[in-house]
C-alpha cells in the first residue's frame, strides 16, 4: 500500500521577498500550501538553520554572494547572503503558514562547515538528517514536495528522496526559484531521475 506524506521546505522569512534570500513571489506558495496541508494526514516541515560565520555565507569569506564560491571539505559551496541565521526573526517560519497537524520540522544546514540543500542528505552527500528514516518509519512511500527553492533545496530533496527510493512528486505551484537558468536545469535533472512533478489542481481534483 502507498501512503503519502506532504514536505514543506524553508518557507521561512528570510527566503520571502524582501528577505536575506528572497525568493521571487516566495510568498505565493504559502496560500497553495496550506490547501495542500489540509488534504495530507502526514507533514513535514523544514527549516534552514544557520549558525553565524557559517561556510555558505559569502561575507564569512570576504567574497561576494551568487557569483563568488568557496571550498568546502566536500567540494565547492556556492556562496549566499547571510540568512536563515539561528534564532533571528528572518529564520522563522513564514508567517501565514497553516500546517497546525505539522509531525516534524527539521532543521538543517546547522553545522558550521556543511551547508544542507537537501532535506535528506547534507551538502557531503553523506551525513543524513534522518529524514528518511522519519518516513520510513511511518511507513511512508510517497513524498509530495512544496516550497523554496525550487532550484536549491526543493530540488536536492527531490533527487535525493527520489534516490532513497522515495516516489517523488514536485507540486509545481507550490514552489518558486531563485534563478530561472537553474530552475530549467533542475527541470532537467528531475526528470532523467524519474522526479514526477503535478499541479495542486490535478493533486486536490478541483
Ligand atoms: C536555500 C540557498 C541557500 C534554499 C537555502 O532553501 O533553497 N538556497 N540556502
Ligand atoms: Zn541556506
Amino acid at each position: 500500500m502507498s501512503q503519502r506524506a506532504l514536505l514543506v521546505v524553508d518557507v521561512q522569512r528570510d527566503f520571502l521577498p524582501n528577505g536575506a534570500l528572497a525568493v521571487p513571489q516566495g510568498n505565493e506558495v504559502i496560500p497553495v500550501i496550506n490547501r495542500l496541508g489540509r488534504k495530507f494526514a502526514e507533514i513535514a516541515v523544514t527549516q534552514d538553520w544557520h549558525p553565524a560565520g557559517h561556510i555558505s555565507f559569502a561575507s564569512t569569506h570576504g567574497k561576494l554572494p551568487f557569483q563568488d564560491t568557496a571550498q568546502a571539505a566536500y567540494g565547492e559551496q556556492a556562496l549566499w547572503p547571510d540568512h536563515t541565521v539561528q534564532n533571528t526573526p528572518g529564520a522563522e517560519l513564514a508567517p501565514g503558514l497553516d500546517l497546525p497537524h505539522t509531525g516534524l520540522i527539521l532543521r538543517k544546514g546547522f553545522r558550521l562547515d556543511i551547508d544542507s540543500y537537501s532535506a535528506f542528505l547534507e551538502n557531503d552527500h553523506s551525513t543524513s538528517t534522518g529524514l528518511a528514516g522519519h518516513f520510513r518509519d511511518k511507513g511512508i512511500t510517497d513524498l509530495y514536495l512544496t516550497g523554496l527553492a525550487w532550484d536549491y533545496c526543493v530540488g536536492y530533496s527531490a533527487l535525493d528522496g527520489k534516490q532513497l527510493g522515495f516516489n517523488i512528486t514536485v507540486v509545481i505551484d507550490a514552489v518558486r526559484g531563485i534563478d530561472p537558468k537553474s530552475m530549467a536545469t533542475m527541470s532537467q535533472r528531475w526528470n532523467e531521475a524519474g522526479v514526477r512533478t503535478i499541479t495542486s489542481e490535478a493533486l486536490l481534483g478541483h
